[in-house]
């Protein structure tokens, strides 16, 4: 069987992704549909080996015969159209940060909680993609150890902030200014992503505790988080310290880790071998190292976490969870 499938916000970083992981996953399509503001109405872009005009989205957008909507077009496109695509039982993936907190809205990594997927009403939420690396390696650890607290500082690639954020780092190199931040990127770390709330934490810092909260299902989960943007082009890191209820051995961490889904243990500091930014670019998993005890609290695990922010920070755990709607049988046409 194949399946209509509309991209919205086709032409962004992230839809590009998107449009580039269902060719590479083959992904079963029988339409497509790649959507987009105004703005780039009438592009056209070749998929799948054929050539598309980019559509306007609007209203009637969805009373296409269209099975799935992947939505990569910031959080207003997706608050106003989602909604409407979902009564007209088309099954939203929402990458943006609009409904993640809806309680009637699953926030679903597909290795973490792909059960959370039964109850959705049409429209599921991809969650940030700091929080998708940490979460793919915490699930195995938390499911085995009961995690009791995290603290999470994060090392985040400027793709994270579209386009104008690539262009401020490639320009301060070149020596350029694009003030795109309130400071340039270029050599510096800005512990400043997404806007400041009135607990001084920013947005982003929030996402991690409460998105990492709901997709476990534990609120008594401790966490606190830094995140701070990096001059690196692709690819978020992450170091991650945890405090467990029980004890444990490294070794078993370490085969835990090894043998857990979209996981790759990266670690052989003998050699140099740890998660690189840089080597986690263009790949889908989640590389975990630096993986060492924390002697100053009773079972405490220190982590380093990183992967490619674009794939499976977003496009690729988009269409992972579309491939299992499609294999669960949880789609509403
Ligand atoms: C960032 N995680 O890195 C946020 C949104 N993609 O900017």
């Amino acid at each position: 069987k194949k399946y209509n499938v509309a991209v919205v916000g086709a032409t962004g970083m992230v839809g590009r992704k998107v449009l580039e992981l269902l060719e590479e996953r083959n992904f079963p399509i029988e339409n497509f549909y790649p959507l987009a503001s105004a703005r780039s109405k009438g592009e056209e872009l070749t998929f799948m080996g054929k050539t598309y005009t980019v559509q306007e989205l609007t209203e009637k957008s969805f009373e296409q015969d269209i099975d799935i909507a992947i939505f990569s077009a910031g959080g207003g496109t997706s608050e106003k159209f989602s909604p409407i695509a979902a009564k007209n039982n088309v099954v939203v993936v929402d990458n943006s940060s609009a409904f993640r907190m809806d309680p009637t809205v699953p926030l679903v990594v597909p290795e973490v909680n792909p059960d959370d997927l039964k109850w959705h009403k049409n429209i599921i939420a991809n969650p940030n993609c700091s929080t998708i690396q940490a979460v793919v390696a915490l699930k195995p650890l938390h499911e085995n150890y009961k995690i009791k607290r995290i603290v999470y500082s994060t090392y985040q690639a400027v793709s994270g902030s579209g386009i104008k954020g690539y262009e401020d780092l490639e320009k301060g190199v070149k020596g350029g200014t694009n003030e795109f931040y309130p400071h340039q990127i270029a050599f510096n770390c800005l512990p400043h992503i997404d806007v400041f709330l009135d607990n001084g934490y920013t947005k982003e810092e929030m996402k991690m505790i409460e998105e990492t909260q709901k997709i476990l299902g534990d609120d008594s989960l401790k966490i606190t988080a830094t995140a701070v943007r990096v001059p690196v082009f692709y690819g978020h890191s992450e170091s991650v310290n945890l405090e467990f209820e029980t004890p444990f051995e490294l070794k078993e961490i370490r085969s835990l880790l090894s043998n857990s889904p979209g996981i790759v243990v990266e670690d052989d500091v003998a050699n140099n071998i740890y998660p690189l930014a840089r080597n986690a670019e263009g790949k889908n998993e989640v590389f975990v190292g630096r993986i060492r005890r924390d002697e100053s609290v009773e079972n405490g695990l220190n982590l380093w976490i990183v992967a490619d922010n674009i794939r499976k920070g977003a496009a690729a755990n988009a269409v992972q969870i579309a491939e299992l709607l499609i294999k669960n049988n949880l789609l509403s046409r």
